[in-house]
C-alpha cells in the first residue's frame, strides 16, 4: 500500500454539485445507477485555457461497471480506464453530466464497510472511504453535494427504506417491490451518505427547537428491541436541548433518525440526519443493560448528535485534520455528560482512559500527532489520539480562554465555516480572532506526538515569604520525530495550607493576590514561577483536573499524599492523590514480589481507605472512584519493563488486604447500599448510580474474604436483583471467586436466560474473558465454541477475543506465548474477513516493547507470522510493518 502526505493534499479538479442515486436491493446482488452533476473546480482551472481540462479520477473499488455515460452519450471500454480502485475518463466540457450503473454485493460483505447487510437488514458505513464500494465517485471529504437518493426493494422483507434528508415520494412497484425517495437539501461529502432497508419498528417522539421548529425523532429497530429504545430517545432529546443552550446550535432538518445494528465495525456513525448506531450504543434498559451502559449510550448518542455541526455543517477538507470533527465532539460530548451525571467522576473515568490507553499509544510504534502527517489505511487512524487526546486539546484552548472566550470562537468556526469543509487550523484561526490571542505556540500540540513529561520541583525562601515552583518539560522521541519543541502546557494549580485550605494566589510583580486557584502556562522548556506574600511551606495541588495531558511528576511523599486527598479542593486531584499513593504502594510489592521478598503492604493505603469508608459525608460516586486500585494495564503502562506476573501478584495481594482488614465497613456500605437497591428497585438516576457502583466494589473486596456470608450475599444478589447492573456484578465476582460450582451454576442460568440477546451474551463472554484466574486461554479457547459466539460479529469479537487481550494480561501474556499465539491466529483470519477489526484487535502485540527479552521475541515472532501469512489488508500490513520497524 502507498504512503498518503498531509503535505501532498490539492483541492479537487472537478466538483459534483448534485448526486442523484438510485439503488435497486435483492437478496444476491445489488444495482446501484449514480447521476452526477459536475463541473470543474474554479479554484483549479487556471491553466485550462492553455492545457485543456485534466482527466477526472473517480474512486471505486469492488464495483462491477454495467453502463457509464457522459451527457447522454453511451461510453465504451476504449472511452476510459479502469482499474481496481479507480476509473479514469476525459470531461470534453467543463460541466458535464455522468451516468453509471455497477452491480455490487452487500449480501457478501462481511468487511461491513459500505453497503452491507447486517443480519436481515440492508445498511451502511460510508466513513471514511466506503462510499467507493457503492459507486464510482469522487470519495473525498473536500466534495460536497446535494444528495437525492431512491430506494427500491422487496416490500415483504424491507417495509422500511431509508436514506438521509427529508422523505419527499414513495410508492409500490409489480412484483411486490416498492420504492421511496428522500432528498437532503444539505450539502455533503459522500461519507455522511447512509441507506437502510429492513423490517424495523420505531419509537417516535418530537423536539420543539429554540426557534420553535418541530422535529420529528424516530429511533427504528428490530421488533424485538423495541422496549430498549426510551434511554437513547431521552438521551437525544437532552442533547438536542443542550447543544441549544451551550453552543447556541439548533438542528436543521424536520427528521431526526437513529438505526441500530447488529454488526457494526465501531459504535456509531453521523450520517446527516440518519445516524446508524451499534445496537450496543442504543439498546438499553434496566433489565438488561448496566449502569455503564447506559452512561455509554447518553454520550454515543449526544456525540453522533453533535456532529451534525462539528462535522456534517462543517467538516474536514481532508481525512488528516479528522480530530477537527472527532477531537471537538469528543470534547463536546465529555461536558454534556459532566452537566448531565457528577462532573468530577466523568473527568476520573476520562482520564483514566486516557492515560491507560492514550498514552500507551503515544508510546507505541503507531504514535502519531493529533494531525498526523501521513497515512497508508486511513480507518488506522480513528485513535485514541485523534479522539481522546485531540479532545484534550480542545479543552485545553477552552482552559485557556475561559467558557466565555471559547463559545466566542466556537460562534465564529460556525459563522464563519458553515458549509465548508475546513482545516484544524481553521478551528484555531477562529478561536485566535474572537479572543484576539495568538496561538501558534499552541498549535504544537497538533503537529507534535508523544506525551510531554512535566518535572516539578519547589522552593520555598520564608524569610523572603515566597515559594518558587520550576517546571521541566520535555517529550520523548516518536517514530518519525526525534526532537520536539516545547508545548504551551496550561497548569491548573493551588497551593494549600497546613490546614488544607487554598492560600491565595498573587506572583511576583502582581498586584494583588488572586483566588486560591489558577491557570499558568508553562511554555519554555524550563520556567519558574514564585509565589509572594507566602508565610509557610505549602502543599502545592497540580495539574488539576488534568489541565494538559502530561504526565507530572512532582516528590510527593505518602502522607503528603494522603493529605492531598482529603483536603484538596478539587475533587479530581483528590483522586489522583489516592492514585498516587496506590501506585507508590504497588510499585513497592511489585519490587518485593521480583525479590522474592514476602509483600508487605503500607498500611497507609488501608487508612485512607478507611477514613473514605467512615465519611458517611461523601459523594458515594466518589468513594467508589477512589476505591478502585489503578489497573493492571495502567501499572503496565507506567513500568519501564512491565513485570506481568508481579503486577497482578501485587494487587492481588492488595484486593485482598483492603477486603480482610476493612471487611466491617465494606460490609456496612454494601449492606445498607444493598437494602436500598432492594427497597426502591432500580432506579436510573446518578444517586442510586453513584450508590449501586459502591455496592459493587464493595461486594468485589469483600468476595476476597472467600466466607460463606458473602458467597450467599453475592448469590442473593445474582438472583434476587431487578437490573443488570448488580446482576453482571455479582456474575463478575463469582467468576473470578474459587467457588466453582456456584460460578459454573451461575454463568449457566445467566446463559439460558440471556440466550437470545446478544448484547447480553456478550458482557457474559467479557466477564469470562476478564478473568485472571489460571486457565484463562483455555476457558477462552472454549467459548469460542460457544453457539452464541461468531467471529463475524465485532462485538461478539470485542467481548471475547478484545476482552481477553486488553483486560486479561496475566493470561494473554502467558510466559509460553500461547496467548500471543491465539491472537495472532484470529487477526490472520480476521484480516480476510473484516481488515479494520482485523487491524484494532491486534493493538496488543504491538506493545511489545514494553515486556521481558522473552516475550518480545514471542510477540515479535506473532507479529512476523502475520506479516508472512499471506495477502494482508491495508489496515494489517500497515499496522504490523510499523510495530515491526
Ligand atoms: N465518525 C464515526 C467513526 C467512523 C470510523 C470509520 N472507520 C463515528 C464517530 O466518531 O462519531
Ligand atoms: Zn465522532
Amino acid at each position: 500500500p502507498k504512503v498518503i502526505y498531509l503535505k501532498d493534499y490539492q483541492a479537487p479538479e472537478y466538483l459534483i454539485d448534485e448526486t442523484n442515486l438510485t439503488f435497486e436491493l435483492y437478496e444476491d446482488h445489488s444495482l446501484v445507477h449514480a447521476q452526477l452533476v459536475m463541473r470543474r473546480n474554479p479554484e483549479r482551472a487556471a491553466g485550462d485555457a492553455g492545457a485543456g481540462l485534466p482527466p477526472l479520477v473517480l474512486d471505486g473499488q469492488q464495483l462491477e461497471l454495467l453502463a457509464l455515460s457522459m451527457d447522454d452519450q453511451a461510453l465504451t471500454a476504449a472511452d476510459y480506464q479502469l482499474d481496481d480502485s479507480h476509473l479514469t475518463l476525459q470531461p470534453k466540457a467543463a460541466t458535464f453530466t455522468l451516468d453509471s450503473t455497477v452491480r455490487i454485493h452487500p449480501e457478501t460483505n462481511t468487511a461491513l464497510e459500505g453497503l452491507y447487510k447486517s443480519g436481515k437488514m440492508f445498511c451502511t458505513q460510508c466513513e471514511a472511504e466506503g462510499f467507493r464500494k457503492i459507486t464510482y465517485y469522487l470519495d473525498r471529504p473536500d466534495v460536497m453535494s446535494k444528495f437525492t437518493t431512491t430506494v427500491t426493494a422487496e416490500q415483504h422483507r424491507y417495509p422500511v427504506l431509508l436514506s438521509n434528508g427529508n422523505p419527499v415520494a414513495s410508492g409500490s412497484e409489480e412484483g411486490g417491490r416498492h420504492w421511496a425517495t428522500w432528498q437532503d437539501p444539505f450539502k455533503k461529502p459522500a461519507y455522511l451518505f447512509a441507506l437502510v432497508a429492513g423490517d424495523l419498528w420505531c419509537v417516535e417522539d418530537s423536539f420543539t427547537t429554540m426557534t420553535a421548529r418541530d422535529v420529528a425523532l424516530r429511533i427504528y429497530v428490530e421488533p424485538e428491541n423495541i422496549d430498549k429504545v426510551q434511554h437513547a430517545m431521552d438521551s437525544l432529546k437532552k442533547s438536542m436541548r443542550w447543544d441549544e443552550e451551550v453552543y447556541g446550535r439548533e438542528y436543521d432538518l424536520d427528521i431526526f433518525m437513529i438505526v441500530a445494528v447488529n454488526d457494526f465495525n465501531m459504535g456509531a456513525m453521523e450520517n446527516k440526519g440518519l445516524n446508524i448506531f451499534n445496537s450496543s450504543c442504543v439498546l438499553a434498559k434496566a433489565e438488561t443493560a448496566t449502569d455503564a451502559a447506559h452512561q455509554r449510550v447518553e454520550a454515543v448518542v449526544a456525540h453522533e448528535y453533535f456532529h451534525n455541526w462539528s462535522g456534517n455543517r462543517v467538516t474536514c477538507r481532508d481525512w488528516f485534520q479528522l480530530s477537527l470533527k472527532e477531537g471537538f465532539t469528543v470534547f463536546r460530548d465529555a461536558e454534556f455528560s459532566a452537566d448531565m451525571n457528577s462532573r468530577t467522576v466523568k473527568r476520573i473515568e476520562d482520564v483514566a482512559f486516557l492515560r491507560t490507553n492514550q498514552f500507551a499509544e503515544d508510546a507505541g510504534p503507531m504514535a502519531h500527532p493529533v494531525r498526523p502527517d501521513s497515512f497508508m489505511e486511513i480507518s488506522n487512524f480513528y485513535t485514541l489520539t485523534v479522539y481522546e487526546k485531540g479532545s484534550e486539546v480542545v479543552r485545553m484552548i477552552h482552559t485557556l480562554l475561559g467558557a466565555e472566550g471559547f463559545r466566542k470562537g466556537t460562534d465564529l468556526y460556525f459563522e464563519r465555516h458553515d458549509g465548508q469543509a475546513v482545516t484544524c487550523d481553521d478551528f484555531i484561526k477562529a478561536m485566535e480572532d474572537a479572543n484576539g490571542v495568538d496561538l501558534t505556540q499552541f498549535k504544537r500540540w497538533y503537529s507534535q506526538a508523544g506525551t510531554p513529561r512535566l518535572a516539578v520541583t519547589e522552593a520555598f525562601d520564608p524569610a523572603a515569604r515566597t515559594y518558587t515552583l520550576s517546571f521541566r518539560q520535555s517529550c520523548p522521541a516518536t517514530p518519525g520525530q526525534a526532537e520536539k519543541l516545547p508545548f504551551v502546557i496550561p497548569v491548573e494549580l493551588g497551593l494549600l495550607d497546613a490546614a488544607g485550605n487554598d492560600l491565595p494566589l498573587r506572583l511576583a510583580g502582581e498586584a494583588q493576590a488572586g483566588g486560591g486557584n489558577r491557570v499558568i502556562s508553562v511554555t519554555e522548556a524550563e520556567q519558574s514561577f514564585t509565589f509572594v506574600d507566602i508565610a509557610e511551606k505549602p502543599l502545592p495541588s497540580l495539574l488539576r483536573g488534568l489541565s494538559a495531558p502530561v504526565k507530572l511528576s512532582f516528590p510527593y511523599d505518602r502522607d503528603q499524599l494522603m493529605f492531598l486527598m482529603q483536603h484538596d479542593s478539587d475533587g479530581f486531584n483528590r483522586w489522583d492523590a489516592g492514585q498516587q499513593l496506590s501506585v507508590q504502594v504497588l510499585q513497592e510489592l511489585i519490587g518485593q514480589h521480583q525479590r522474592g521478598e514476602p509483600l508487605q503492604l503500607d498500611p497507609r493505603l488501608l487508612t485512607a481507605f478507611r477514613t473514605l469508608l467512615d465519611d458517611e459525608s461523601l459523594d458515594q460516586a466518589m468513594v467508589a472512584e477512589m476505591l478502585s486500585l489503578p489497573s493492571e494495564a495502567y501499572l503496565t503502562e507506567i513500568s519501564e519493563v512491565a513485570d506481568v506476573d508481579a503486577i497482578h501478584a501485587a494487587r492481588e495481594f492488595t484486593r485482598q488486604s483492603i477486603g480482610a482488614t476493612l471487611f466491617e465497613p465494606l460490609l456496612a456500605r454494601y449492606q445498607a447500599n444493598r437494602a436500598i437497591s432492594r427497597e426502591t428497585g432500580y432506579v436510573a438516576e446518578a444517586a442510586h448510580i453513584a450508590r449501586r457502583t459502591l455496592q459493587n466494589i464493595a461486594l468485589s473486596y469483600l468476595m476476597q474474604s472467600g466466607k460463606a456470608d458473602v458467597l450467599a450475599a453475592c448469590l442473593e444478589q445474582f438472583k434476587d436483583c431487578d437490573n443488570m447492573t448488580e446482576r453482571l456484578s455479582a456474575l463478575a465476582v463469582l467468576v473470578n471467586s474459587g467457588f466453582e460450582q456456584e460460578k459454573a451454576e451461575a454463568l449457566a442460568c445467566f446463559a439460558d436466560y440471556f440466550k437470545d440477546d446478544p448484547l447480553v451474551m456478550d458482557q457474559w463472554f467479557s466477564v469470562q474473558a476478564g478473568c485472571g484466574l489460571p486457565g484463562g486461554l483455555e476457558r477462552v479457547q472454549a467459548l469460542m465454541e460457544h453457539p452464541a459466539f461468531t467471529l463475524k460479529n465485532p462485538n461478539k469479537v470485542r467481548a471475547l477475543i478484545g476482552a481477553f487481550a486488553n483486560q486479561n494480561l496475566v493470561n494473554f501474556h502467558r510466559a509460553d506465548g500461547a496467548g500471543y499465539r491465539f491472537l495472532a491466529d484470529h487477526v490472520i483470519t480476521l484480516n480476510a474477513l473484516n481488515p479494520q477489526i482485523a487491524s484494532r484487535q491486534l493493538a496488543p502485540l504491538t506493545r511489545w516493547r514494553k515486556y521481558d527479552d522473552g516475550r518480545q521475541q514471542l510477540m515479535r515472532a506473532e507479529l512476523e507470522r502475520i506479516l508472512a501469512s499471506g495477502e494482508l489488508s491495508s489496515d494489517v500490513f500497515e499496522v504490523v510493518s510499523k510495530s515491526l520497524a
